[in-house]
């Protein structure tokens, strides 16, 4: 809420201490901004906790599979109208995928995961003011992408691709970078770590480095645990509690916790029965430093969140 960080301006009668004597030099402006992000013309405040909104364009995606298709076929319509949907409730980013990275899935090719993502990508940029985020591995897809009014790339090999780095960094958007081991097939056979905050944590700590020394400057990353991508339940729960470890990074955090198998695990609980569990996991997210919430649920995200950022403007006062 407005004016919650207030600051003493009238000259008081009596000398304050000197810990709540406001400056002398005290700039005429409201509290000072919070961490922006710039994703290509639009400004995104990630003072509080805001919902990407997940829009698949795979046809067999395991929690909202093929729901964009029309007679097998991809129709940009009802990609437009579920984007319409979550905007009105409250998505500030949209991140639209076209690589199914469910554990087993055939691999896509870089021209159909073009044929796919590219022509939703157009569509929303051009009837919605909104966040474009492309969920990618391909450098030609991030080039594409860019020119097509994405305002962000996200990518679960974290630009580990031959020639995504180089072609993320000329792209000049944001690019969040995503900790997976293994890969999609094979990544939830036997995932192992001995301590797996500090490898993650370490992995991540590279990656920014590797891309700040290919040209991406730090203001335009943010960091993914990657919940589900090579992960135990006991891996996930306790990258969840050491989430704060991994802001201590500096960086915002994306989090995607939306109906992820490990709430099926904990509760046996098929992938539509799992949007409270979902929701409890992103007010705890948010709680340990997520900043970006990945969601198929955006109206009941968005309002767990709001009634958590509610509650933190409260204490802040
Ligand atoms: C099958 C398995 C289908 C997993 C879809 C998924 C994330 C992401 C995805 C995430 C970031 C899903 C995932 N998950 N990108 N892309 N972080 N940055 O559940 O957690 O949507 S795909």
């Amino acid at each position: 809420m407005p004016g919650s960080r207030k600051r003493i301006r009238a000259t008081p009668s009596v000398a304050l201490p000197a810990s709540t004597e406001p400056p002398a030099s005290l700039p005429d402006m409201p509290s000072p901004p919070g961490p922006v992000l710039r994703c290509a013309g639009r400004t995104l405040d990630l003072a509080r906790p805001l919902v990407m909104g997940v829009i698949n364009t795979t046809p067999d995606s395991f929690s909202d599979g093929g729901s964009l298709y029309r007679d097998s076929k991809l129709d940009t319509d009802l990609a437009l109208c579920r984007a319409q949907d979550m905007v009105a409730a409250g998505a500030m980013i949209l991140d639209v995928g076209g690589e199914s990275t469910r554990p087993g899935a055939a691999p896509v090719s870089a021209a159909q995961e073009m044929d796919r993502v590219l022509p939703v990508v157009e569509r929303i940029a051009a009837e919605l003011d909104v966040v474009i985020s492309v969920d990618t591995s391909s450098p030609a897809l991030m080039t594409a992408a860019a020119a097509a009014g994405a305002g962000m790339l996200n990518d679960v090999r974290a630009l580990g691709r031959d020639g995504a780095l180089a072609a993320a960094a000329r792209s000049g958007l944001p690019v969040c970078l995503m900790h997976m081991q293994g890969e999609p097939g094979t990544m939830q056979a036997d995932p192992s770590y001995a301590d797996v905050v500090a490898e993650v944590r370490e992995y991540l700590r590279r990656r920014v480095s590797e891309c700040e020394a290919g040209g991406i400057a730090r203001e335009r990353l943010l960091l993914d645990p990657g919940f589900g991508f090579g992960k135990s339940v006991a891996h996930n729960m306790q990258l969840l509690g050491g989430l704060g470890q991994l802001a201590q990074l500096g960086l915002p955090l994306l989090v995607g916790l939306s109906r992820k198998s490990l709430i099926g695990r904990l509760l046996g609980r098929e992938v539509h029965e799992r949007l409270p569990a979902s929701l409890a996991l992103a007010v705890m997210a948010a709680e340990r430093g997520a900043r970006i919430i990945r969601t198929h649920d955006v109206r009941a995200t968005h309002d767990a969140l709001a009634m958590w950022s509610a509650l933190q403007e409260q204490d802040n006062t």
